[in-house]
């Protein structure tokens, strides 16, 4: 640290001018003489990571590979940086766990279905930025859910992930013990992200809080899995519970999401479309082109959004 310079307490931002890095509390890291980020098939002997990585400003993570692709092409067109027709190659393509693809400032990153997936590609995205030395880094998740009382195919930001229980908090277990970790979000940048959705004024957004589950069936009070261990009635009651504690949709990553970008100090969003209305079923049974483009509305909303804040720069 500078001389002089005073030290900083754990929650204390940084002034606007100053550079936002990323943390990596794992003092462990900085005696190891390689990292190999096996699930993305880099490392630090082999990848030059300040080269390849250090303009990164944005990355958007969602679950599926090709759309992550088709965001990364949308942003080629959106930030005039080439033909968005073209194939980007994929850098992670020496594994099929995740798939990553950089248009200049822009990474675009695949996670998989559910915690423990994303919660892998966070753990080696986070170091991956962190050995690039980047700075000013914002981070959106953008995805498909499925709403609670509001219209599908509306796009909602997420004001704060919940658990199960409607608690804003994610419980990691470490060596066998629980911790609890904060699941908030930046609520600054979920106001300029529907700031963004206004201007654009093509679908219906809202900021609500995300439930975050740990399945898509009965997790999600469905009636429709395999198995299922209560009544309708039971199922309604709880989406109706859910509603009113703020709830507008669920999925299956954000508390992870939020909580390790929290601790890693990275500017965090999330934006998800909802694929149904589940206090009117559970069943997703709207045709595929309607499907197809409900999933383009985050991509638009985010694509705007990283337009905007380059033409500011
Ligand atoms: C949304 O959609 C997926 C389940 O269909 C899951 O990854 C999620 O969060
Ligand atoms: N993703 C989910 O997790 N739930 C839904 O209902 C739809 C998409």
């Amino acid at each position: 640290m500078a001389p002089g310079r005073v030290k900083k307490t754990e929650n204390e931002q940084p002034s606007s001018i100053e550079k936002k890095s990323i943390e990596v509390p794992n003092p462990h890291l900085e005696k190891m003489k390689e990292d190999i980020l096996y699930h993305f098939d880099l490392g630090t002997n082999s990848h030059d990571f300040p080269a390849l990585f250090g303009d990164v400003k944005f990355v958007c993570v969602g679950g599926s590979p090709s759309r992550m692709k088709a965001f990364a092409q949308y942003i080629t067109g959106e930030l005039n940086l080439g033909d968005p027709k073209e194939d980007i190659p994929n850098i992670c393509a020496g594994t099929d766990r995740y798939a990553m693809y950089k248009v200049g400032p822009v990474l675009s990153i695949s996670h998989g279905m559910g915690i423990p997936s994303i919660s892998i590609m966070l753990h080696e995205l986070i170091k991956l930025l962190y050995h690039s030395k980047c700075c000013d880094v914002t981070v959106v998740r953008i995805g498909t859910s499925g709403g609670i009382g509001i219209e599908p195919g509306s796009v909602v930001i997420t004001s704060q992930s919940v658990n199960p229980t409607f608690e804003p908090q994610f419980e990691q277990i470490v060596l066998g013990k629980t911790v609890i970790r904060s699941t908030k979000l930046d609520a600054e940048l979920a106001q300029e992200l529907i700031q963004c959705s206004h201007e654009i004024n093509e679908f219906n957004t809202v900021i609500g809080k995300t439930m975050c589950t740990l399945d898509f069936y009965e997790g999600q009070a469905r009636l429709d899995g395999a198995i299922c261990s209560y009544t309708e009635e039971e199922k309604m009651q709880y989406l109706k519970a859910a509603y009113d504690a703020g709830i507008r949709n669920i999925e299956m990553e954000s508390s992870v999401f939020a909580a390790m970008c929290n601790i890693s100090g990275l500017r965090a969003a999330v934006v998800c479309v909802t694929l149904l209305n589940r206090l009117e079923g559970d069943q997703i049974s709207s045709t595929h082109d309607v499907l197809v483009e409900y999933q383009q509305r985050p991509q638009k909303l985010v694509g705007y959004f990283i337009k905007k804040s380059l033409m500011k720069k």
